[in-house]
């Protein structure tokens, strides 16, 4: 396998996704989406700032100055502003609202973003003095927005604050708030009239909140409106008084960014500290349900919890508020069928709903789609709790949905495909802030692998060898060693949780019995393969079983990238030869044709092991290949009898996943990583498209190819180099 770790492409779409930044920014603010939302939303703007942090400073301070500038007396940030230009196109607008003192803003808010993005913006700032101001200003507005929710919306002081609309909670119509809202009695006759402008702008009417929703939101604001939006006046009377996971988490570790930013300009912060520790022992101990594990919201109408299956109830991590016995149990849950787990096959990163529940839906709104800016806080949430190697995947996740989908606003959860409004704002920032993110890893990665020359092995490491287990001959040697590592994949792999147990894989019994045969691989007689098929069948199984053995055996967890030489420093010895991974691939294999990026061939001059070349080679070999990653082929047995038929149904399998994707809309061919590689084997484009041609679903994408081979574009994808377990 070659190892070399591709960013090139992203820049591309980091330029996609900044033009369409330009195209919905307004001079003061961005738009959400072009039609969609015209106006300034309260936490999009957030979002929005987090993304310019990375390329235009003056504009991430514009954006959060413009929402602050109207922030109320009673130091509320109002969930919009609107835009008196653009006024006509949405629902509800000022003159519904009719908010006290005829500001143009809703009279609700939504989760406080703001101190985690203005220290953002700081950590990211050129030009440091600058932001060092933009802090000072900023500081005493923040301070004045987290008292507003500590004083009204925390009126009995439990440390948590109440939403008192689903608007509010920025998930709209996620099915935690189906109880409180069907408990709310809406006569239809006593609803001022409106009008829903929400579904004139092309989004199907299934990808949007329903009427009765709309009914429930109505009649809320309606409330409001009566009672001149007097907090005191609203809290006695209003039906949805729920305290959130999702607002707490986020108020939560706002407090942590704004008791640093306070730091940072000298300033006393004991008061953020106190509502710091107060809020996070409160989501600890009141949210917590032990019984379902999980964090659940409380509705303050009820008293009760409200039992919910939503990727919210995992914020607490991006709060660093959840206990670490908390944060397991939320993984466990977080990477499971439910929510996606990892290297799980059809689903992307984590969905809004438990895919498992009948309520779940992959194309309405909050109902089971995945969003981005909620993967973007739980991927930095598993991170703080050390679950790398899923935070990890679903970074690639996330970067992969719009550059295989395109900027939306929400994605369906099992194929990708991209809902709501296109050129969606958060979406096109918070890729931008991921790709500068991952850039940046990138090249600490390789840093790190030139630095720490110690991760290099630094001999080939055989790994056939048990003292005091004598070699002997054994014809059926190749699939008693694959039956004995389908054991262990059975035993000590977790596919839905995407864990393996390497340590107790080690310490097994089975582990010691299938060292002890492949021991005998020492006096394995390589002439007696004789057909093409057992050929290729013997040495396809062998690459899979010593990848697997060497990841088990150099203890790697999350790649094996872990181990720069991974591919030439493990190794077998069959008879009287050594072999290693690449020895396989590249000398038997791709009969001795140049590993990528490598000038010279693996077997030189007249190296004996030239004499087990298969010629012609057979590039579908590249599909049944398993290199430990999650980007090549699943691990399969086969058998010289049948190795035909799986090296088709391999090949079909790889080539009709997400490794290859055509977008007729971009007039776009995305193609795995692979058919760069090995151009030596599949050609240049039209040779990949003819290779490609009888394999592909017969489908209208594959019709688009087949009438556009000379005209379509071809972009590679990364390649994913976490373990495929
Ligand atoms: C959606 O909400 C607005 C109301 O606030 C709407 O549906 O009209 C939500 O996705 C919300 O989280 C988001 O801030 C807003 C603008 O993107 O749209």
């Amino acid at each position: 396998m070659f190892e070399f770790f591709s960013t090139k492409g992203f820049k591309s779409y980091v330029k996609e996704a900044r033009k369409i930044l330009d195209g919905n920014w307004t001079g003061r603010y961005t738009k959400p989406s072009p039609t969609l939302y015209p106006h300034q939303w309260n936490w999009d703007s957030a979002f929005m700032a987090i993304g310019y942090a990375h390329y235009n400073e003056d504009r991430a301070i514009k954006e959060i100055h413009s929402l602050f500038g109207h922030q109320w007396e009673n130091g509320m940030v109002p969930q919009i502003v609107f835009n008196p230009e653009a006024l006509g196109n949405y629902f509800p607008e000022p003159d519904f609202w009719q908010v006290p003192g005829g500001r143009l803003t809703s009279g609700i808010t939504m989760p406080p973003l703001h101190a985690i993005a203005c220290l953002h913006i700081y950590q990211h700032a050129k030009n440091r003095r600058s932001a060092h101001d933009f802090l000072k200003e900023m500081y005493p507005k923040l301070m004045a927005s987290h008292r507003y929710l500590y004083r009204h919306r925390d009126p009995v002081k439990t440390g948590l604050v109440y939403i008192r609309h689903p608007w509010e909670s920025g998930l709209d119509n996620s099915p935690s708030w189906d109880c409180p809202l069907k408990n709310i009695q809406v006569e239809k006759t006593g609803l001022p009239a409106y009008k829903r402008k929400d579904l004139a702008h092309g989004v199907p009417v299934e990808q949007r909140p329903s009427n009765e929703d709309y009914d429930r939101y109505v009649y809320l604001v309606d409330l409001f409106r009566e009672n001149h939006y007097d907090e005191t006046e609203i809290y006695r009377q209003c039906p949805f008084l729920v305290q959130d996971v999702l607002f707490n988490s986020i108020l939560c570790r706002a407090n942590r960014d704004l008791a640093e930013v306070g730091k940072i300009i000298d300033q006393d912060v004991s008061e953020v500290e106190e509502w710091l520790a107060q809020t996070s022992r409160a989501i600890r101990e009141r949210m917590w349900s032990p019984e379902r594990k999980q964090f659940d919201p409380i509705d303050l109408i009820t008293g009760e919890q409200l039992p919910t299956a939503t990727a919210a109830s995992f914020m607490p991590l991006f709060a660093v508020a959840a206990s670490q016995k908390q944060a397991q149990l939320l993984y466990e849950r977080l990477n499971s069928v439910s929510f996606c787990a990892l290297h799980q096959g059809n689903c992307f990163t984590i969905p809004n709903y438990d895919m498992a529940r009948n309520e779940f839906d992959p194309k309405n709104y909050w109902r089971g789609p995945v969003w981005i800016n909620i993967n973007w806080m739980l991927s930095q949430g598993l991170k703080s709790y050390g679950y790398r190697e899923k935070s990890d995947a679903m970074k690639k996740d996330m970067i992969q949905l719009p550059v295989r989908f395109g900027f939306h606003e929400y994605f369906d959860s099992i194929t990708g495909k991209g809902y709501g409004s296109d050129s969606f704002g958060w979406t096109s920032s918070l890729f931008i802030d991921l790709v500068y993110e991952y850039y940046d890893e990138d090249r600490q990665a390789l840093n790190w692998l030139g630095r720490r020359k110690s991760r290099k092995l630094k001999d080939v490491k055989i790994l056939n060898e048990v003292p005091g287990v004598i070699p002997s001959p054994a014809a059926d040697l190749a699939p008693k060693l694959m039956s004995s590592i389908g054991e262990l994949k059975d035993m000590f792999y977790s596919m839905d949780r995407g864990l393996v147990d390497y340590a107790a894989m080690k310490r097994s019994e089975e582990y010691r019995s299938y060292l002890e045969s492949v021991v005998h691989l020492k006096a394995f007689d390589l002439k007696g393969l004789v057909t093409r098929e057992e050929k290729l069948a013997f040495w396809i199984n062998l690459y899979n079983t010593i990848v697997v053995q060497g990841i088990v055996e150099l203890g790697l967890n999350s790649s094996v990238r872990g181990i720069s030489n991974f591919f030439t420093h493990i190794a077998y010895d069959i008879g009287d030869y050594t072999f290693a991974p690449d020895d396989i691939e590249h000398g038997i294999l791709r009969s001795n044709a140049h590993p990528p990026y490598r000038m010279s061939p693996v077997f030189k001059g007249r190296d004996p092991r030239r004499a087990y070349m298969i010629e012609p080679m057979d590039n579908r070999i590249h599909f049944a290949l398993v290199c430990g990653s999650r980007s090549c082929a699943p691990i399969r047995f086969y058998e010289a009898g049948a190795i035909d038929d799986q090296l088709e149904t391999a090949t079909r399998n790889f080539i009709n996943s997400s490794e290859v994707v055509i977008l007729p809309e971009k007039n776009k061919i995305l193609l795995s990583e692979i058919f760069n590689w090995y151009k030596k084997d599949f050609g240049h484009r039209r040779d990949i498209f003819r290779f490609l041609r009888p394999y592909l679903d017969q489908d209208e994408k594959a019709e688009y190819l087949a009438e556009h081979m000379d005209t379509i574009e071809v972009e590679h994808l990364f390649y994913d180099w976490n373990l495929n377990h």
